[in-house]
């Protein structure tokens, strides 16, 4: 990663120590109203696709994919915001107690993630919908999440993928303990492509402002652990808006902390690859710790529990339509003749097949055993959980006997 990405004010230069990288500092708009948070991200914006589809060089970064992997990157998006609303719709069936979208973050998400490698490890939050399409998660595994049937149903282990985490950053921490593992594995620096590893962690704006995750801020600093921080700034924390996270923009925080800070466009894909590709690299190769934020919108609401309408202005989301992901994208393969009709008719083809899988295995997932819970939690039951469960099994058993009481009369 650049240590000298652009920025508008007055820099002050920490001198690089061992292992870790120069960073600036920038102090202005410490004691202002927050520089750059307007709708347009500010002059330190790294965008390499503009929302209307042109090409845009940067200094530091460049995206060195092929074309093909622009069209790849256009079919992961089409399809997770496919499984996406596929998932609202369930939820709004009855069929899911509840789902969080990430209508408009499908850049952000399908961007980074494909910068990772299978051995890094990724942490996430509970929208990361579209890394999780990237890690080869079936969606089915996520919506019998949310439909209540199971906690997580894969192995983090085996995807290098962890479970979805609810607490609000906390994963930054768990993040950050396991590249100080992975450090000490001798994983890290080696030289060896195929062994050294970088961690990536997701979180919102809102968790910026928790204890947490400026205590992993601190952690993978002083320990210069191989971590990036994926701060996917969708400008809202259910109906607090960023501004009341941060007085100066997100991306700024880690200079602070000693590590670097970039903001990306993230709703351009390219951007968000390049970025996070660098950013991954470093921390691979001992260059410790640096911080992403990825400036994008929520469009959607906050969850399917939450009515965005009576906090936020519709003028503000039709200004964000405007920057959709998946246009820009569009727009530029069609625009160069880098695609022809039928490779949008075959997608559409491939997202109604998927739509259909979600719906039909969601709907065909077995009622699960609840009583089976108390048998999860940990590795050996204690006597407190037994008379939970022994109190539940009952209580379950109660409703089956009242209906054939019914029944009988
Ligand atoms: C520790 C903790 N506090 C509060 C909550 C309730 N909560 C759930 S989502 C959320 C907002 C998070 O906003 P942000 O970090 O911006 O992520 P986004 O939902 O926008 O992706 C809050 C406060 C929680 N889950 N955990
Ligand atoms: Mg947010």
């Amino acid at each position: 990663m650049s240590p000298d990405a652009p920025s508008s004010g007055p820099v002050a230069a920490i001198p690089p120590t061992d292992g870790l990288k120069e960073c600036t500092v920038t102090t202005e708009g410490t004691f202002g109203p927050a520089q750059g948070s307007a709708q347009e991200g500010g002059p330190e914006l790294v965008q390499l696709l503009t929302p209307e589809g042109e090409r845009r060089e940067h200094p530091d970064y460049t995206f060195d994919l092929d074309d093909e992997a622009i069209r790849g990157f256009y079919r992961d998006m089409v399809l997770t915001r496919r499984i996406d609303s596929e998932a609202t719709a369930l939820q709004r069936q009855g069929e899911l107690g509840i789902w969080a979208s990430l209508l408009g973050q499908e850049a952000a998400q399908i961007g980074s993630a494909r910068a990772t490698r299978a051995q890094d490890f990724i942490f996430p939050s509970y929208r990361e919908h579209g890394v999780a399409w990237c890690r080869d998660i079936d969606p089915l595994a996520l919506t019998s999440m949310f439909r209540g049937v199971d906690h997580g149903a894969w192995d983090p282990g085996a995807v290098n993928f962890h479970l979805y985490t609810i607490v609000i950053g906390a994963q930054t921490l768990h993040a950050t303990g396991y590249a100080m593992g992975i450090q000490k594995d001798g994983c890290v620096g080696t030289g060896d492509p195929d062994r050294d590893t970088a961690v990536m962690v997701y979180f919102g704006d809102g968790a910026s402002a928790q204890g947490d995750v400026n205590e992993a801020f601190i952690w993978s600093s002083v320990f210069n652990a191989p971590v990036v921080f994926f701060l996917q700034n969708n400008q809202w924390a259910i109906s607090a808006p960023s501004e009341k996270q941060s007085r100066i923009p997100l991306y700024r925080r880690s200079s602070g902390f000693g590590f670097p800070g970039v903001r990306v466009d993230g709703n351009d894909v390219l951007a968000c690859y390049a970025v996070t590709k660098a950013a991954l690299q470093q921390a691979r190769e001992g260059g410790g710790p640096s911080l992403v934020e990825a400036f994008t919108y929520r469009m959607g609401a906050h969850t399917t529990t939450d009515d965005p309408t009576r906090y936020r202005l519709q003028a503000e989301l039709e200004h964000w339509k405007h920057k959709d992901p998946l246009a820009r994208v569009k727009a530029y393969l069609t625009r160069n003749g880098l695609v022809d009709a039928d490779f949008f008719a075959e997608l559409e083809r491939e997202a109604d097949e998927l739509a259909e899988r979600v719906r039909s295995g969601t709907r065909a997932m077995p009622e699960p055993n609840l009583a089976e819970l108390f048998d999860l939690v940990y590795a050996e039951g204690t006597p407190e959980l037994q008379e939970q469960q022994r109190w539940y099994t009952e209580y379950h058993a109660s409703f089956h006997d009242a209906a054939s009481a019914e029944v009988a009369r």
